[in-house]
C-alpha cells in the first residue's frame, strides 16, 4: 500500500484540494489531483503532488486521471449553493458524465476502491417541507422526488455506483454530503453556500459602515452544516470501511438562518439589521443529518461545533477578503431569482 497511488478528481475545488492536504499530512507519497479549471484557480495546489489540468466530462481523460490508481475519489463536480444549482439544472446534471466516466475508467484500469461524494440534496423533497424537519435518515431518499437537477444526478450516480460494484466488483463507498463549510472555500461569485456567504456578507457590513445584511429566504429556515476537518475524517472511514450503502455524512447539530448569521455577527462583534429577500433562492424550509446509521456502522459522528467551525472560517475569509479587496468593499453581485419564483412566473404565464 505504501507506493500505492490515490487519485482525487476535483482535486482543485474545496473539499478535493482539503483531502489532497490530508493525504500528505498522512504520509501518502503518491498523489494525483485533476480538476477542470488552471493552476491558478485551484483552491490548493501542492507541488510535490501529481497535479493535472483535465476536463473530466470527457471518458479518454478520465482513463488517463485513474491509470494505475489504487483508489480514486471522485468529488469532481459542477456545484455551488442555492442560488447555483436553482439555476443550473442542466450543468449540475451534466455531472452524471463525470462520475459514469471515471467509474468506467476505475474498472478498466485497476482500481481497488472507488469513492463517491453524494449530497443530501438526494432526499425527498417532502420531506423537507417543514422547518422543524425530523432529521433525514437513509431510507428518506425513497419514494425519490430530489432536488430537481442536482439531486437527480447525485440519486442516479449514486446507483451507478451501486451497479458497478454488484455487477463489475468494483468496491465503490458513496456518502452524502450535508452543506460542507470551511476555510479554503468559495465565498464570493455566486457559488458559495450559506456559510461563506453569510461570512461575507458580515464583512461587507464591517467595512462599509452599513450596518445592514440581506438575508436569502425568511431566515426560519433550517439546515446542519458540517465542518471540512469532519468531513475528511467520514470520507476516509467510508472509503476503507466496508459499508456499502449511501450513509449521511453530515452535522446533527440544526440551526436556523437567523441563528447563523447570529453566530457570524458574535465572531465579528458586531449587530446588523437584517433584511429578508423572499424571492431569492431558498431550497428546502429544513434539513437535518440523522445520523443513527453512521453511528452504528462507524460508532463515530461529526461533531465540530458550528461556533467553532464558522469561527475559523470567518477568519480566513476576512483575511482573503482584506487581500483581495484591500480596505474596499466587494462588489455586490445581483441576486438571482429563486426556482420557486421562476416557477410562479412560468404558472401565470402559462394561465394568461
Ligand atoms: N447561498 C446563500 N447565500 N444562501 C443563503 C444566503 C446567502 O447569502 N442567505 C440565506 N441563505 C439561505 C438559502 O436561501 C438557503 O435556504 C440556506 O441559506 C442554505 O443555502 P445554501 O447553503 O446555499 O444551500 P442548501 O443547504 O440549501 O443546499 C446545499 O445543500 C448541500 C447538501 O446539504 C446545496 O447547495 C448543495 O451545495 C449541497 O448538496
Amino acid at each position: 500500500m505504501d507506493d500505492a497511488l490515490i487519485v482525487v478528481a476535483g482535486g482543485g475545488g474545496f473539499i478535493g484540494g482539503h483531502l489532497v492536504a490530508e493525504l500528505r499530512r498522512q504520509g501518502v507519497t503518491r498523489i494525483r489531483s485533476v480538476d477542470i479549471k488552471p493552476f491558478d484557480q485551484w483552491h490548493q495546489c501542492f507541488d510535490d503532488v501529481e497535479n493535472l489540468q483535465l476536463d473530466l466530462l470527457e471518458k479518454q481523460n478520465c482513463y488517463q486521471a485513474c491509470a494505475g490508481a489504487s483508489e480514486v475519489y471522485n468529488l469532481a463536480a459542477d456545484m455551488g449553493g442555492m442560488g447555483f444549482i436553482e439555476n443550473n439544472k442542466a450543468l449540475c446534471m451534466l455531472s452524471v458524465l463525470i462520475n459514469t466516466h471515471l467509474l468506467m475508467a476505475a474498472r478498466d484500469t485497476g482500481s481497488r476502491r472507488f469513492f463517491y461524494s453524494s449530497s443530501a440534496c438526494v432526499y425527498a423533497a417532502d420531506k423537507q417541507t417543514d422547518e422543524n424537519v425530523t432529521a433525514l435518515k437513509e431510507s428518506d431518499a425513497y419514494p425519490a422526488m430530489p432536488e430537481d437537477g442536482y439531486g437527480w444526478e447525485k440519486l442516479f450516480s449514486e446507483h451507478m455506483c451501486r451497479h458497478f460494484r454488484e455487477d463489475f466488483g468494483l468496491q465503490t463507498r458513496v456518502a452524502r454530503f450535508h452543506n460542507v463549510y470551511g476555510p479554503h472555500g468559495t465565498w464570493e461569485g455566486g457559488r458559495e453556500k450559506a456559510p461563506a456567504a453569510i461570512c461575507r456578507k458580515v464583512i461587507d457590513a464591517k467595512i462599509s459602515g452599513d450596518h445592514a445584511i440581506e438575508i436569502w429566504g425568511d431566515g426560519k429556515q433550517t439546515r446542519s452544516f458540517m465542518y471540512i476537518d469532519d468531513c475528511l475524517k467520514g470520507v476516509q472511514l467510508f472509503m476503507h470501511g466496508e459499508v456499502t450503502e449511501p450513509l449521511n455524512l453530515g452535522s446533527s447539530e440544526l440551526v436556523t438562518i437567523d441563528q447563523l448569521v447570529d453566530i457570524v455577527e458574535d465572531v465579528a462583534g458586531i449587530k446588523l439589521k437584517r433584511t429578508y429577500n423572499l424571492n431569492a433562492p431558498k431550497g428546502v424550509n429544513g434539513r437535518n443529518s440523522d445520523n443513527t446509521r453512521i453511528m452504528q456502522c462507524f460508532g463515530w459522528e461529526p461533531s465540530i461545533r458550528l461556533r467553532d467551525g464558522m469561527e475559523w472560517t470567518y477568519r480566513w475569509i476576512y483575511d482573503e477578503y482584506k487581500q483581495k479587496y484591500g480596505g474596499n468593499v466587494a462588489p455586490r453581485a445581483a441576486v438571482p431569482l429563486g426556482a420557486h419564483v421562476r416557477k410562479k412566473a412560468a404558472e401565470a404565464a402559462r394561465a394568461a
